[in-house]
This record gives C-alpha cells, structure tokens and sequence, in this order.
C-alpha cells in the first residue's frame, strides 16, 4: 500500500512537472518561434479542379481542408499563363516579362535567375530559415550548356536554396532524371549522360519512328527520345541507371518532402514543394490509375490531393502544423490535350477545369493566371473566402513582413494582412502575362490589348486571347468575358491602356 501511494506520489510530481515545463518560457519561445512556410505547387491545375473550388465530378478532401480552414481567394492569380515566368515571379517577386528569357524553357537552358537577384528563399534565410525545393524546377541550370555528369551548376542551391532536390525542366522534357544539389541522382559514370534538343543521337529510337516502343502516343511535339515508353521533347542517351520512374515521381517527390520536414522541425525552414501534376505526361501510380473515371489526369490530381493529405499528416505528427504557413496554388491553367493522346479530353465528363473562367493554359482570359490560391496556418489564420486581388509574386514582400523584414526592391506587393486573412485589400493593378503577350487586370476590370494571331490554338484547343480589337471585360459582372465592353466603354478603355502602357514601361 506505502509502495503504491510512493509510485502514485511520483507519478503525480512527474506530471506536474511536466505541466509547469510546458508553461515555462519554453513554450513562449516556442510561440514565438518564426513559422516555418510551406509552399506547395501544382503543374497546370486549373481554377475549377477543385471541389473547394466547385468541381462536382472530382474530390479532393486534402486540399479542400486547406482551403475550407484557412483563406480561399477567389481573385488569387499566378503571373502568367505558363510554367516558367510564373515559377520565376513566384522566386524573385519579378514580372517576369521584364526578364526575356522568361519563357518555356527546355531541358538545356541556362539559368535565368541571376544569382545576385533577390529570392523569396534568399530572403528567408537572411532572416534565419532553412530552405529547400523538392519538385519541378523549370527555371534553367548551369550558365551554358550543361554537363550532366558533372556538378550542375548555378542552380536552385546558388539562388537561396539550402537543398534541392529537383527536376530539371518539366515530366515531359529530358533529362529524366532527379537532381540533388547539382548532381544527378544514382548516375552511373560509365554510362554518361548526354543531351541534345535538335539532334538525335544515332541509332537512339523516338518517338516519331518508333511509335512500337511507345505506350503512350504523341499527339503533338513529344516525338523525340522515349523514356518508360513515353516519347518526350528532347533527345537524351545514356543515364539509365539514373532514369526516374513516371509513375512513382508522385510518391518519390512526397517522400523526399516528408523527410525534409522531419529533419528540419527545430529551425524555422522554407519548403517549396513543387509538384509535377497534372502536367503532362499524366503518369499516377497504380493506386490511383482508373479511381477518377476521368483519365489519367483526373487519376494524378487525386494523386496530388492525397499526397498533400498525407504531407500535411506528417506537419501534424511531427508537431509543427500549427506552426506552419501553408500556401498553395498552381502555375497556370488547365489543359486537356497538351501533347498526348491520354483521354484527358475525351473523358473529361461533365467537369470543367477551369470552371467558369475563359480560356486555360496559354491564354490571357482568366483561366491563364486566375489560379486555386489558399493559405492555412490552424489556429492563426480564420477561415474564409477573400476576394483580395493577390498575385503568387506578392508573396516575397508579404512574407518578408511575415518574418519581420522588409522588401521593396522587387515588383512584389506586401499584402501580408490580405495572405492572413485579416483584410480584403489587394492589388489595385496587376499585368498578367501569356507567351509573353500581356494584359491588365484593374480593380474589377481586365484589358487585353489587340493581338495577331490565331485566337484558338488548335493543338490544344484553347483560346489564347488573341484578337484584332481590344477587349476590355468587368469581371464582376461577367466573370466567363462574353461581354467585350470596349466600343460600349472607350473612356474605360482608354483609361486602362494608358495605365497598361505606363506599368508595363514601354
Ligand atoms: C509546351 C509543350 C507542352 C508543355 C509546355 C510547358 C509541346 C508541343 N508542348 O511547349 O506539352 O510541356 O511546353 O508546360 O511541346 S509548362 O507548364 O511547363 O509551362
Ligand atoms: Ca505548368
């Protein structure tokens, strides 16, 4: 009885202690501790690929949680309509129209952040941060052309990057292989890799003449070198050891992002987890191919959705989800046939990807740039929708005050309470950007000046925002731009172009 009244005694001293530990300046320190921010990226998902975002033939439940308990704009924009200037608007807080070589690149390009210009993980460690990528990086390497076998560099470890852990360019551009920190994952230095986007290596099959090797078929471009059976942009020999599995880069990408945050909880760290769907090649994993009833690409953003789920899980168990930013959104809009033949288009059922927006990816109608865009943070930001007009650029200024510093050198706008959810004001102005053609939102209203060219791209069946007038929409009253107001309002118009023309500089 003495025994058990001694063990009971100490049991309780224990817990008590442990009680008063928690609430010893530990913990203070603890909540006062600079959050770590996460940003997760998605390839080419459209506005309306979400439930959260209204989609009824799709369930995402993981990103609809982010988006359900924290804020959910509406008005939420990447910089442009494609990969690489609004991954380089995202980074550096640029537009990206002001840098010439922030375009679509391939496989081989050099660079195009200059290693003195300010970046969003640049910022970030100054002030204290570990940082790091895991996913599609699509910004170039090296400062010429690359030596594969060799450490690759400047890349994302010379722009603010502590770690990386990378692909080069996009799924379905070569190399297919994974890069950390420069060097080429389980490369085998007897068999070299070698890279070429105009010629083919002799007696190398592509796809365009070897549609027997293929299991995926091209539609257009992506007839080049075939990696897996699918036939990609650009013409690569050797590197087979090092060659990436399509269908396990979801898992792989996760795991790599799960382990970085295990390793990392006791410093306040920056993750950029970019991930590769639903680009094209559309490759989910055995688990998910066929639980869409949509296609491969209904079948990858379930995929993504629950790799985020289970990321998310892992902030939980690690106990740092909140103490954690997350900020999610996608590099432009949606596409069904974007070069393959894999039922995207013919299966796409009653879902619209871009909801009720215009356009998709290539295109300066909204559904270009106007993006998902959410930010959670349990227990600090209070759910709800914003209608703030916030840009993926804006996110180096705001998180620069976020993390107690200032950033004015750059296009990038601090709208922190906006991001937080405390306030609805965002931009006034923001010029969004389509294969390099540009156009101005303002306040309610959007202007996309007159431009040549065809305005259905045929190949992927988008209109691009193309036309011989000007357009001039009020995207409060007519969020799908059927209603071109521009002859009915030449005082409107002539009020934007003028600003367009003074923002844009030239
Ligand atoms: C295009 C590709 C397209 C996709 C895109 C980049 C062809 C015909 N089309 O040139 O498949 O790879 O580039 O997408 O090659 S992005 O999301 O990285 O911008
Ligand atoms: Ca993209």
């Amino acid at each position: 009885m003495k025994k058990l009244l001694l063990i009971l005694l100490s049991a309780l001293f224990i817990v008590s202690c442990a009680k008063t530990k928690k609430e010893t300046p530990v913990a203070k320190e603890e909540s006062t501790k600079k959050p770590n921010i996460v940003v997760i990226y998605l390839d080419d998902l459209g506005y309306g690929d979400l439930s959260a975002y209204g989609a009824t033939e799709l369930q995402t439940p993981n990103i609809d949680a982010l988006a359900n308990g924290g804020v959910k704009f509406t008005n939420g924009y990447a910089s442009s309509a494609t990969c690489t200037p609004s991954r380089y608007a995202l980074l550096t807080g640029m537009y990206p129209w002001k840098n010439k070589r922030a375009k679509i690149l391939p496989g081989t390009a050099p660079l195009i952040i200059s290693t003195e210009q300010q970046t969003l993980p640049k910022m970030l460690k100054k002030e204290g941060y570990d940082t790091a990528i895991v996913g599609k990086w699509h910004l170039g390497l090296g400062s010429g052309m690359v030596n594969w076998n060799e450490k690759v560099t400047p890349g994302p470890n010379e722009v603010g990057f502590d770690e990386s852990y990378i692909l080069a360019a996009t799924q379905d551009r070569v190399p297919t292989v994974y890069i950390k920190d420069g060097h080429v994952v389980n490369l085998d230095p007897n068999d070299p890799i070698e890279i070429d986007y105009k010629n083919n290596f002799e007696g190398q099959p592509t796809g365009k003449d070897n549609p027997e090797l293929t299991t995926m078929k091209w539609h257009h471009g992506h007839n080049s070198s075939i990696v897996n059976g699918i036939p990609r942009i650009g013409y690569m020999k050797g590197g087979d050891a090092a060659k990436w599995v399509d269908i396990d880069m979801a898992d792989h990408f996760l795991a790599k992002a799960q382990a970085y945050v295990k390793s990392h909880k006791e410093k306040p760290f920056f993750l950029y987890y970019a991930m590769q769907q639903p680009h094209v090649p559309r490759t989910p994993h055995p688990r998910f191919a066929g639980k869409s009833g949509m296609g491969p690409r209904g079948d990858v953003i379930l995929e993504a959705d629950w790799c985020i789920g289970e990321f998310v899980k892992t902030l939980e168990e690690e106990g740092i989800l909140d103490n954690t930013l997350i900020v999610f959104s996608s590099d432009n809009g949606p596409v069904l046939n974007d070069g393959y033949y894999d039922d995207a288009d013919t299966k796409i059922g009653k879902h619209t990807p871009a909801g009720v927006l215009r356009g998709g990816k290539y295109s300066l109608f909204e559904a270009g740039t106007r993006m998902p865009f959410i930010t959670y943070w349990k227990g600090q930001i209070q759910p709800g929708v914003s209608d703030a007009l916030v840009c993926q650029m804006d996110l180096l200024a705001s998180l620069a005050k976020l993390v107690g510093t200032e950033e004015s050198s750059t296009d990038s706008k601090e709208l922190l309470d906006a991001f937080l959810g405390k306030s609805d004001k965002g931009r006034e102005n923001l010029v969004i950007e389509a294969t390099s053609r540009t156009a101005l939102r303002s306040g309610d209203w959007i202007y996309i000046p007159a431009y040549g060219g065809k305005p259905l791209n045929t190949q992927v069946n988008i209109e691009v925002g193309n036309s011989d007038v000007p357009m001039l929409y009020n995207l409060k009253d007519d969020l799908s731009q059927k209603n071109n107001l521009a002859e009915a309002n030449p005082e409107k118009l002539k009020e934007l172009h003028e600003k367009f023309v003074k923002l844009r500089g030239d």
